[in-house]
């Protein structure tokens, strides 16, 4: 039996993995600081173990790495407009917070998965034909994507110089159950549950490479089983020609509502994100579940419009407070 400690576990992708991660037969540790975007209601009914707590804290870091024989890490300041307002909690947890896990898995010789974006990257144009391999050179635009480059590079050099027994994957966009209000999907679709306009920033040209989250998760799981130590792999499903503009609309369809509005546009704002994972497809033999463009968006997002229309009570408490903040900024 394999002990795991998920850090950020009580997140959208980490709560989502761990479930993924007991069904299959680990046993699972979470370490998280229940920031704004971690919710305990998230692991209910799960046999995990939580600990309430920072990754930047090496004492309790050192106590939980040791117990365990991987380390999976998701922790992390997440919502790039957030960076965008205050970038201090980004450098602390995404760049301090990864380097007390690295030294803590270094001391114990612990295997440690690092789970990070395609956002290092940069972004394409939009008529680019290129998608992002593992060789891609780093980008990043934003508070949020540097700091995850960063902690990205700080898991190479641990490869390198002392032998950590590590993998990074970079995966797209992810939609699903459990994704906080403040992100594209969850606040269209709980804006129509709620009465409010949908809204879409600038024109809605941009390009996000969406996936499902149980095929991240997959993924990341098939790596922890057969990847190679000390590589890299992209996560991707392919879904990289898909607008903010067609997904808005797509929203909108599935739950007969007709109209949305452009609001601000994020400075900066990133055209273009398109992975390509055929490293991890050829290697190590993953496949999306939720595939093809069209239906394979559509399908999720009817399975993920269902769950936010199920689960009010998880999302409700939230709402008000993010919608005022993006009031606030003209968004
Ligand atoms: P999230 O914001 O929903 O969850 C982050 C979790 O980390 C929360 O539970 C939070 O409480 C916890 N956390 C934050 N700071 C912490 C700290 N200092 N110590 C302990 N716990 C802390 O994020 P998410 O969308 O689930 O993303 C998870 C990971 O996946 C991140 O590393 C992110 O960069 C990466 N990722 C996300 C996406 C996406 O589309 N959401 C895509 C690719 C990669
Ligand atoms: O209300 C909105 N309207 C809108 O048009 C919001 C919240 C977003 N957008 C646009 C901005 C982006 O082009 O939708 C796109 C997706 O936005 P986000 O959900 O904020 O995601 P993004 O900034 O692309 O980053 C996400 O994917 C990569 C995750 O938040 C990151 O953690 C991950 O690394």
């Amino acid at each position: 039996m394999t002990r795991l400690l998920v850090t950020g576990g009580a997140g959208f992708i980490g709560a989502n993995f761990v479930r993924s991660a007991l069904e299959r037969g680990y046993d699972v540790d979470v370490l998280d600081a229940l920031t704004y975007a971690g919710n305990t209601a998230n692991l209910e009914g799960l046999d995990a173990e939580l600990h309430i707590g920072d990754i930047g804290d090496e004492a309790l870091v050192d106590t939980l790495t040791r117990r365990v024989d991987t380390v999976v890490h998701f922790a992390a300041e997440s919502h790039n407009d957030n960076s965008l307002t205050d970038p201090s909690p980004f450098v602390r947890t995404n760049v301090n917070g990864t380097f007390t896990l690295l030294e803590a898995s270094r001391r114990h010789d612990t295997r440690f998965h690092h789970v990070s974006t395609d956002e290092v990257f940069g972004d394409l144009a939009l008529d680019d034909p290129n998608r992002f391999t593992e060789d891609t050179p780093y980008n990043p635009s934003s508070p949020y994507s540097a700091t995850k480059a960063a902690s990205d590079h700080l898991v190479r050099a641990w490869v390198r110089s002392f032998g950590l027994r590590a993998t990074i994957s970079n995966c797209s966009n992810n939609y699903g159950p459990f994704q906080h209000v403040e992100k594209f999907i969850p606040r269209q679709i709980t804006n129509l549950l709620d009465g409010r306009v949908p809204k879409l920033y600038g024109t809605g040209e941009q390009v996000r490479d969406w996936i499902h989250v149980d095929d991240h998760n997959a993924a990341v799981l098939t790596i922890l089983e057969r990847g190679r130590i000390g590589e890299t792999y992209n996560i991707g499903a392919d879904n990289d020609h898909v607008s903010n503009k067609q997904v808005i609309e797509l929203i909108c369809e599935l739950m007969g509502a007709d109209g949305y509005e452009h609001v601000a546009d994020r400075p900066g704002h990133d055209l273009r994100y398109a992975m390509d994972s055929s490293k991890l497809r050829r290697e190590l033999g993953w496949e999306p579940q939720f595939t093809d463009t069209d239906s394979g968006m559509r399908e999720g997002l009817e399975q993920t419009i269902r769950w936010y229309r199920d689960n009010e009570s998880w999302w409700r408490p939230q709402k008000d407070a993010v919608e005022q903040a993006y009031a606030e900024r003209g968004q």
